[in-house]
């Protein structure tokens, strides 16, 4: 898997880059030295060191008077009794310094380019804010997003925000499937959408997903479907449920006071794959998730007011929470907006967007950074790239070469690079070098942040020193951290502290330390497939199968691929004969990788399907799934077959439907 993979190109890995000087002297972390003290200050007062980032960061209504509360641990609670809005922190405090500053520069598929100042912003939030008051939502209800990346998007991020409605992101591509699950776990009462969305110049509906999911059981809490338009599809509206977005906006007024909540109120539920079941809710709050997205912009980006922010990712995810819907607007930054898809018109797009819009500071995956090194390697010579300062990436480990790429060819060798590692979890950034300080090596995301202290132990939770690696926890409870899984703390115990951790967040990642106590990443230790940086459960792709009525059982396991990280491979016994002919063969393999497609999503399709009459069992009836993990790389296979039930099978196994 992955993990095989990056194990060894990374062990091969000398080379390091410090930061420049220019860079450096530039800084908000300025050398190792700043870092440092920044780390002993954490660590000489844990909550004070957070309570003074919190106090100068957060406008708050109302100050906290209690810093961290660990008296029903692991249900932590941060600065509870303090009152703010996020959206507050967002907008209306910079209207009085730099109203007229454009907060974003949308550009859409089609090259369009539209601005929107902070004052508009604000009015714009504060309109839809008032929308949905007008149509009953109100604070602690849970409203769906299901857009496009859009102005829109975010200003229903924010206006939820505004009036204390926690809102749950459903990516643009997962099915009505996906997102009736979404709703019914959430208990949704609205949900906010758009006929359809624009990608690479073609033009895809949205409102019909949310038609389908709402015939389903289970949705009788949703009362309002509000429809921004974006396509011009004719589309049917529910008179009494649906209505458009213009008509609930324009007729609002652009006042509106904002909903002071505790620092505690959840801000957010964002579901995301784990190694069971259904996608968990993770919850965050209000108050410490917004200081973590606020104190890594400015340690991790190197934040100044002049910067032209960029990050790619879709709202969707929680990089596009973190990273563009709340922290650098709550910054005060410029950020650019992107529709679109980095390959329409070509595999330039992303290059002549930083050029038009003299970009900064730059965030994408490694997965698009592959596709675009394989699509158009010398394109980036093609642009003026001199605006850029910093580059970023995250979702997986990037492997040197294309991180070496990234450095010279994109960054001219000027930039640094910081590679970010977190999880939709920890909200925000948690290890990561700051480019000002830590001199970086490709590979690996080098330092945990001041404030939090991670760490890797074995299975008995101790903490190992050697380089063999395991288990990444982080010690100490820190702010922007998940609160519970929602309507399932039982789940978010199990999942994030078990027993044998100690009380750490174990974080589902394995990880090795060099002797300078850089991190690298290894790879997921749970049935977590990370596809082009997403995360996908093979149990909920097996599942997806299994519903197939023509499948009796399946497996699913990740392997190795150039630009997706991994490859979804799925094993799949059918309930009657398998078709004799290969054409018919391969129809069917189509079927159900469509099939996979409507129930989860277009991102969980199988790459490769192989049929057997049986799956390689144990005799107590165990899938050996390291062992479909060999088979799918097309390895020798070196392991223990005696132990199977069924050894004859392999051979069928090996061939390959695509
Ligand atoms: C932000 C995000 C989290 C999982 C995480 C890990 C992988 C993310 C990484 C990385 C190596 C990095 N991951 N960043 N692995 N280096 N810089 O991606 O959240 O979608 O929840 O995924 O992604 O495996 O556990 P999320």
């Amino acid at each position: 898997m992955s993990e095989s993979n990056s194990i060894e190109s990374v062990l091969h890995e000398t080379r390091v880059f410090p930061p420049s000087a220019e860079f450096a002297t530039r800084a908000n972390v300025s050398g190792m030295e700043s870092y440092k003290a920044m780390v002993a200050a954490s660590e000489a007062d844990y909550s004070g060191y957070w309570a003074d980032l919190a106090r100068k960061n957060i406008d708050w209504k109302q100050p906290f008077t209690k810093v961290l509360d660990e008296s029903n641990a692991p249900f932590y609670k941060w600065f509870e009794d303090g009152l703010l809005n996020v959206s507050y922190n967002c907008l209306d405090r910079h209207l009085a310094t730099q109203s007229e500053k454009t907060a974003i520069i949308f550009e859409g598929d089609d090259g369009k380019v539209t601005r929107v100042s902070y004052r508009e912003l604000h009015g714009r939030v504060c309109q839809f804010a008032n929308g949905l008051k007008s149509r009953g939502i109100k604070k602690g209800d849970r409203v769906i997003i299901y857009m496009p990346m859009s102005v829109e998007a975010v200003v229903a991020m924010q206006a939820c925000a505004r009036i204390g409605a926690i809102h749950s992101v459903v990516f643009g591509g997962f099915s009505s499937k996906s997102l009736h699950e979404r709703i019914t776990d959430a208990q949704a009462v609205a949900i906010i959408t758009a006929d359809g969305q624009f990608r690479g110049g073609r033009a895809m509906p949205l409102k019909p997903a949310v038609d389908e999911a709402l015939t389903m059981d289970g949705c009788e809490s949703v009362h309002s479907v509000i429809v921004y338009r974006r396509i011009g599809a004719s589309i049917e509206l529910d008179d009494d449920r649906d209505i458009w977005w213009h008509d609930l906006f324009n007729s609002q007024s652009s006042v509106c006071e904002p909903e002071w909540v505790s620092a505690e109120h959840p801000l957010f539920i964002l579901y995301t794959s784990g190694s069971t079941g259904t996608p968990k809710g993770v919850q965050h709050s209000s108050g410490g998730y917004l200081l973590g997205a606020m104190t890594s912009i400015q340690w991790v980006f190197d934040y100044k007011p002049t910067d032209v922010f960029w990050c790619t990712a879709d709202v969707g995810w929680i990089t596009g929470h973190s990273y563009v819907a709340y922290g650098p607007l709550a910054l005060g930054a410029t950020q650019v907006v992107f529709e679109g898809v980095p390959t329409y018109p070509d595999a330039g797009r992303f290059w002549k967007m930083i050029q038009d819009h003299k970009v900064t500071t730059f965030y994408t995956a490694p997965t698009a950074i592959r596709s675009l090194i394989k699509l158009g390697g010398d394109l980036p010579k093609q642009y003026d790239l001199s605006s850029l300062r910093l580059l970023g990436s995250v979702g997986e480990p990037i492997n040197p070469e294309a991180w070496m790429w990234y450095y010279n060819v994109v960054g001219q060798g000027r930039c640094p690079i910081v590679d970010t590692w977190w999880q939709t979890e920890t909200g925000s950034h948690m290890i990561s070098p700051l480019p000002g300080a830590t001199p970086i090596k490709p590979g690996s995301c080098t330092l945990p942040l001041p404030g939090i202290q991670a760490a890797i132990v074995n299975e008995a939770g101790d903490e190992v020193h050697d380089q063999h690696g395991g288990f990444l926890v982080i010690k100490k409870p820190f702010p922007s951290q998940i609160r519970t899984i929602w309507g399932d703390p039982e789940r978010y115990k199990k999942s994030y502290f078990p027993e044998e951790m100690k009380g750490a967040y174990l974080a589902g990642d394995s990880a090795h330390r060099d002797a300078d106590g850089y991190f690298w990443i290894m790879g997921r230790i749970d049935d977590v497939l990370n596809v082009s940086g997403h995360r996908l459960g093979t149990m909920e792709i097996e599942s997806a199968l299994v519903a197939n009525p023509l499948v009796a059982e399946a497996a699913v396991v990740g392997k190795p691929h150039d630009i997706k990280g991994e490859a979804v491979v799925a094993f799949v016994v059918l309930k009657g004969a398998r078709p004799a002919d290969a054409a018919a063969v391969k129809k069917l393999a189509e079927e159900l990788r469509n099939w996979v497609g409507k129930e989860i999503g277009p991102i969980a399709k199988p790459d490769e399907i192989r049929f057997g009459e049986n799956l390689p069992k144990t005799r107590s009836g165990k899938i050996m799934r390291r062992l479909l993990r060999a088979i799918a790389k097309g390895e020798e296979i070196t392991q223990d077959t005696s132990t199977l039930e069924n050894p004859a099978i392999l051979e069928q196994l090996k061939e390959v439907v695509r």
